[in-house]
């Protein structure tokens, strides 16, 4: 039963803390030269949400990751990244957003296809599919509503009337027991 919880607790932490999707970049082949990985193809056939993680998987010895400009992608200019990185195993989260660019900053690995670059389109946002979903629900209520209204009409003076009756059993009721009364006196 404590494991159980435990487990629970445990698996609803990781859901809240690991939202978005891991991307192994290269997949089984990691962050490389060898094997001449397209990174262009294997960027172009992911959709990057912001949340996602970019894991990159290489020998530290070898390689490393530098986040670059477009331009610097483009000219595999590593002189100048914006942020870098070198454990081997290095996580980048997308905070937002936007287009990414990353290089090795080895000596002629960017230039023998050592790069990628990661499109992050701006997110979908699931209020806007919500608001056109039930927009037309209404529509579509309000055809029966119609008869409705005009049935609920037509019950206000029925129950009107029924209130009427049973004001008038109970007036009935009570003159009675005031009689019932008087003809016990
Ligand atoms: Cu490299």
């Amino acid at each position: 039963m404590n494991n159980q919880m435990f487990t629970f607790f445990m698996m609803s932490f990781l859901g809240f803390s690991v939202a978005g999707t891991v991307y192994n970049v290269g997949d089984s082949s990691g962050w490389t030269i060898i094997g001449n990985v397209d990174y262009n193809q294997w960027a172009s056939s992911k959709i990057f949400q912001v949340d996602d993680t970019l894991l990159f998987s290489y020998d530290p010895q070898y390689h490393n990751v530098l986040e670059v400009s477009r331009s610097d992608f483009h000219s595999c200019d590593a002189t100048a990244p914006i942020s870098a990185y070198s454990t081997g195993n290095d996580s980048i989260q997308i905070r937002s957003s936007g287009h990414y660019f990353y290089i090795c900053g080895f000596v002629g690995h960017c230039q023998a296809g050592q790069k990628v670059d990661i499109r992050v389109p701006l997110s979908i946002q699931p209020t806007e599919t919500l608001a056109s979903g039930p927009a037309p629900a209404p529509i579509g209520w309000q055809m029966p509503t119609g008869p409705f209204i005009n049935s609920g009409k037509s019950l206000v003076p029925d129950s009107f009337v029924l209130l009427l009756i049973s004001f008038g059993f109970t007036l009935i009721d009570v003159y009675c027991k005031k009689s019932r009364i008087g003809f016990a006196f």
